[in-house]
């Protein structure tokens, strides 16, 4: 790994703390992926980029500051990457996947808090995440109460900018997101100091488009029969992405999928044959939460989709090119977004839609609808998964976990038990 204490020092780190974390990541990283057989080659780029999380692309982000570029960090899929990078802006993600940062979490916000929020709070407050230092400006939404409370204490020293989410999808809403995302145009104009001109939005479009059919090749190479890569894998290109410069991975993500396009060819698959297929719906899983998909994967069954905002939620839909004035680019992108379907709205009939639909393409067995302790929406929404699923006559397993190990044993015997059934 490459030096880069005086990077992490000038950023104000508690450099001490975050040597804890950077000596439990190897290990964790180490028994979940590279004690995988035959995983594809291109799957290199992302074991040297968790490798060097807290280096490479941070130290990448700072050269960029140097040049007089703004980043701008975001917690939501819903925040639109496109109006970011038409005003030579950066995006990069910010949630928090590690338990590591859910104490310093908890020692401001409830217990009760859903450990997504807890952590993204904990590394900010410990002082253990790059990212959270370098962004010049946080970007919020208003999904969830957990959310919009914790912006409160986020945006107590960092410029905080929050989207208003709307929480129905009448004709109404998709104006007032209409009008949410020309409001967030503005303030990434003032932060960047550049206008956003059509050319430079449609341009931005296509950028984020080009990267979101990359990753939708991945996850096509997974209808196969024989399944070229993990889930686990998978679950990893997408957590990175939303960290990483959206051409690079744009590029790297179409670099994978031609091996696994060649793999189905060859009838290469990194499972046995008659290996039961499991999509996983539910609560994101931020890098590096890992734990279910290590669970599924080690227990006979292999994850063939995630209908989450770290699976098809991130990248399905593309916002439609060619729009000839900004005001109808806008509208383009509000409905793109709008179409992605989170708990947070009601009602969300269009997810248990999506959630059939996906079952079926992916030729899944069975189904496990994951909801991170404390996330009441996906909680509640858990029964009505549930009955449309059995409806339809997929088999389904909800649970509920966090991010601690303590329930891993249990977690295992269930989901066994769940695949032996299958
Ligand atoms: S679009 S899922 S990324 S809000 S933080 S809602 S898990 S209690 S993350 Fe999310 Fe956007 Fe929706 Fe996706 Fe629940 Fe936790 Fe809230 Fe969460």
């Amino acid at each position: 790994m490459a030096n880069y204490l005086q990077m992490w020092k000038d950023l104000g780190m508690d450099i001490e703390n975050h040597d804890n974390l950077c000596a439990v990541l190897p290990t964790a990283f180490g028994d979940t992926y590279l004690s995988q057989e035959n995983r594809p080659a291109a799957m290199d780029f992302w074991d040297m980029v968790v490798a060097d999380i807290h280096g490479i692309r941070p130290a990448e982000l700072i050269e960029e500051q140097k040049k007089g570029r703004k980043v701008f960090g975001t917690f939501c899929v819903y925040v639109p990457d496109e109006v970011v990078l038409a005003a030579d802006g950066i995006v990069t993600g910010l949630c928090g996947g590690s338990q590591f940062w859910v104490p310093d979490g908890e020692a401001v916000l409830p217990k009760s808090t859903c450990p997504l929020i807890k952590a993204s709070v904990g590394a900010r407050l410990g002082k253990t995440c790059p990212f959270f230092r370098i962004a010049d400006m946080y970007v919020g939404e208003t999904t969830c109460d957990g959310k919009k409370k914790a912006w409160e204490i986020l945006g107590k020293d960092v410029p905080m900018h929050i989207m208003d989410m709307p929480q129905m999808k009448r004709p109404k809403d998709y104006d007032k997101w209409v009008e949410e995302i020309k409001e967030f145009a503005k303030v990434v104009e003032e932060l960047t100091g550049n206008e956003i001109t059509r050319d430079k939005l449609e341009n931005a479009i296509k950028i984020i488009n080009a990267k979101r059919k990359a990753i939708e090749r991945v996850y096509q190479a997974r209808k196969a029969d024989k399944l070229p890569i993990s889930g686990k894998d998978v679950l990893l290109m997408t957590q990175i992405a939303f960290f990483d410069d959206p051409e690079r991975c744009a590029t790297m993500c179409n670099k994978l999928a031609d091996e696994l396009e060649q793999r189905i060819k060859d009838g290469v698959s990194v499972f046995p044959e008659g290996t039961k297929r499991i999509m996983v719906s539910g609560t994101p899983m931020a890098i590096p939460n890992w734990k279910l998909h290590h669970i599924i994967e080690t227990s006979g069954a292999a994850v063939v989709c995630e209908e989450t905002c770290t699976g098809t939620r991130y990248f399905e839909n593309l916002v439609e090119e060619g729009k000839t004035t900004l005001e109808e680019q806008y509208r383009a992108i509000a409905e793109r977004y709008m179409g992605i379907n989170c708990a947070c709205f009601t009602p969300n009939t269009g997810r248990i839609d999506d959630i059939i639909r996906l079952a079926k393409e992916y030729k899944v067995d069975g189904v496990i609808d994951v909801n991170l302790k404390f996330c009441c929406l996906y909680d509640t929404e858990g029964k009505s998964v549930e009955e449309a699923l059995k409806e339809n006559g997929i088999p389904v397993l909800g649970i509920e976990t966090d991010y601690t190990d303590s329930d891993a044993q249990q977690l295992r015997t269930r989901i066994e038990a769940f695949v032996e059934m299958l």
